[in-house]
């Protein structure tokens, strides 16, 4: 198929060079107002050869400097030059083909490794032409076929064991929800060299990202049933992580996770524990109250929270790559540090990690995002930067590219950022990567904390639960102003503390690139607390040490009181009436109905209305993710989408629709096997107006042209 060394053609080049960040649009919170991500770390863009489809499943760097690459068609290929030193091509080697869809790739003395589908398996070049000659099975496991048994890896862990992760099926006995049809499918394999295979953990739903960190396993998984918002997890042996369906396994004899299913439901819903029980739809379920994931660790041991939640649609949708930055600052000043990739989103979020009371816990934040596709893979190279591999096809991503390989290279100048959240006695810790001006972040009114979890149920994801505002007694800030401690009231273990900055201001008056901190709280520390005295307390701190600012009573006041958790309805409204206007005389004009295709799409792609007609729209959610329907102005299918995205951590309250005049009409958000019918008058200016689904990362691939005519 290929010649070994393959050459670019120079329209080729051209493109791929048009190709860079340079067309992407600057999306830094602080796009318009300083400096940009782009400042700090630059994006360069990979050529990739004609005819290559280089969908990006693992990357794995040499130790001479080689990049190699799997690819969800089935091949490897070995990039020589892929830093493109003093602008130099990089070269294409054709290493293996004909496997089938390898996410993940690894090396290893000489030999690389890579999950395929149904099984680990070792390439090996004997003859050192660059082509491997050898395709051996180190094990295999079964499969059902359905199309989600994705398997990933390995990530070879100190002792040189390798970590395959496999996802779960979508159900026969209900349809939209994850379930195991084979061993060890929903699990964390560990897999000697010598083809030794050992169960190690389940509860995985869509385990895209295995990292080792601390010489410890770690894996990233994905929103879903029964998994509230993507996170990362610290995996021991016999762990339990949240997804039922792979206990199917756990009383096999090799099982070391002591646990059944059973011993799962009855503790979030008894009804669902009852032989034969069809549980009821949850948009019905009114005792759906709430139970959050760690209620269930005290009576059930192998139950195991995640080390760092990552809220919905803020820290990405699809988490897809663990890796640690070991460039001693090669790679700027987050050294130590934990990067995960987000594969619907196009970005890279950053997570500090420490750990307390024996547990890891931490804080994420936004990294860079703007990546020409869905960020799937990433290995730094040897260089001191960061390779990130990229791919779409039926996922759909921010990034509009249907693959893509870059690089990110830092610049070598000091991002503003928050580098480091710890938690403390009473409150946080927040290290900068640059001197603060001591006024704004020595004020409490600079900062805002909430605090928050999501329920654990089949569900489809969560909206935020149990929310409280945290007041910020006080701040004091370290005498070289790169620390600020801050004295916050009512923190809440196992509950993620969203810590915002936004009032803070370098020593040279920048604002923070990404002001916002992520931190779960797991464990909160025993130590010596902050005498209130000691710190600053708002601008009436004089009149006694105790005020809260202003600024914190106004938060107290619109968001302060906890969210009972229950399901809410979306409320009707004239954009979304779900009976037939009584003057519409008992009939619409025009019915449409719509459905959904696999892959982020609509059943159909255009749909033809009068203007001024009466219109029954009825849309038909039979994916198996939740979508909703939205008609918006012309041309306004994205905006609306990265505004729906902004929603932060009441998205999914709010069913994904902001509040905007680009919106005319719209369902609620839908679960799978879900219908909604909406009325509503077609506008009365003729055009090609768009419906779109708002649901995170979705906008900018599902969407339907509504045309109105005259
Ligand atoms: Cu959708």
């Amino acid at each position: 198929m290929f010649s070994p060394k393959i050459k670019l053609r120079p329209l080729a080049l051209l493109l791929a060079a048009l190709m860079g960040s340079a067309e992407l649009p600057a999306q830094g919170q602080n796009a318009s107002e300083g400096p940009t991500e782009e400042d700090y770390y630059q994006m360069v863009t990979l050529p990739v050869p004609e005819g290559v489809l280089l969908e990006v499943g693992g990357l794995a760097v040499m130790p001479n400097g080689k990049l190699a690459v799997s690819t969800r068609r089935g091949d490897v290929y070995i990039i020589e030059n892929p830093y493109m030193k003093n602008g130099s091509q990089p070269h294409y080697q054709h290493f293996a083909t004909g496997l089938h869809e390898i996410l993940g790739l690894a090396y290893k003395d000489g030999d690389l490794y890579m999950a395929q589908r149904g099984e680990l398996t070792k390439l090996v070049d004997r003859n050192h032409d660059g082509k491997a000659d050898r395709y051996e099975t180190v094990y295999a496991w079964p499969l059902s076929g359905h199309y989600h048994e994705y398997s990933f890896g390995p990530k070879i862990g100190p002792d040189g064991s390798m970590y395959v992760t496999g996802n779960v099926a979508f159900g026969n006995i209900e349809w939209w929800r994850g379930e195991s049809r084979v061993p060890w499918r929903g699990w964390t394999m560990r897999i000697t060299p010598d083809g030794k295979m050992e169960p190690f953990a389940t509860g995985m739903r869509s385990p895209c990202g295995i990292g080792i960190y601390d010489g410890q396993l770690f894996y990233s998984d994905n929103q879903g049933d029964w998994m509230g918002s993507g996170f990362v997890m610290h995996v021991e042996k016999g762990d339990f992580a949240g997804h039922p369906a792979g206990l199917r396994w756990a009383n096999r004899p090799e099982s070391p996770v002591k646990l059944n299913t059973e011993q799962v439901y009855a503790r979030v819903d008894p009804r669902m524990a009852k032989p034969g029980e069809k549980p009821i739809k949850p948009e019905n379920d009114r005792n759906d109250k709430g139970t959050p994931f760690f209620a269930l660790e005290q009576e059930l041991p192998a139950v195991k929270t995640p080390a760092v939640w990552l809220p919905h649609s803020i820290l990405g949708i699809s988490t897809s790559e663990i890796v640690t930055d070991q460039t001693n600052g090669g790679f700027g000043p987050f050294a130590g540090q934990m990067l995960i990739g987000d594969q619907g989103q196009s970005k890279i979020t950053r997570v500090f990690m420490e750990k307390v009371n024996g547990q890891y816990q931490g804080a994420a934040f936004s990294f860079r995002e703007g990546f020409q596709s869905g960020v799937l893979r990433m290995a730094f190279g040897n260089d001191g930067s960061l390779f990130v591999g990229e791919t779409n096809r039926g996922w759909g991503s921010a990034g509009t590219k249907a693959y893509g390989l870059q690089r990110l290279v830092w610049t070598g100048k000091m991002p503003f950022e928050m580098k480091a959240v710890r938690a403390t006695p009473d409150g946080f810790e927040i290290e900068f990567t640059a001197a603060v001006d001591k006024k704004t972040a020595g004020n409490p009114a600079s900062y805002q904390v909430t605090s928050f979890i999501y329920k654990y149920h089949p569900v489809y994801g969560s909206p935020v639960i149990n929310d409280q505002v945290c007041a910020v007694k006080g701040v004091k800030v370290s005498g070289d102003g790169l620390k600020a401690r801050l004295v916050v009231d009512g923190l809440r273990e196992r509950y993620v503390h969203e810590v915002k900055a936004f009032g803070v201001r370098s020593g040279n008056s920048l604002p923070l690139l990404h002001n916002t901190a992520y931190y779960t709280l797991n464990n909160i520390p025993a130590g010596e607390r902050l005498a209130l005295a000691s710190t600053n307390t708002g601008d009436h701190s004089a009149h006694g040490g105790m005020t809260m600012t202003t600024s914190n009573d106004n938060t107290a006041a619109t968001a302060g009181s906890a969210n009972a958790g229950g399901l809410k309805a979306a409320p009707t409204s004239a954009k979304r009436l779900t009976a037939m206007p009584a003057d519409w005389g008992g009939k619409a004009d025009q019915t449409v109905i719509i459905g959904t295709e696999p892959g982020l799409k609509f059943d159909k792609n255009e749909i033809t209305v009068k203007a001024g007609s009466k219109i029954k729209w009825t849309f038909n959610n039979d994916d198996d993710m939740p979508h909703n329907c939205v008609v918006v102005l012309p041309g306004q299918a994205v905006p609306v989408g990265e505004l729906a995205m902004n929603l932060g951590i009441k998205g999914q309250e709010l069913n994904y629709i902001p509040e905007t005049p680009k919106v005319l009409y719209h369902t609620r958000l839908m679960e799978p096997g879900n219908a909604e019918s909406i009325y509503f008058t077609a506008p009365s200016t003729p055009g090609e107006y768009t419906y779109v689904c708002t649901v995170p990362g979705h906008a900018y691939v599902m969407q339907g042209t509504l045309k109105v005519t005259k």
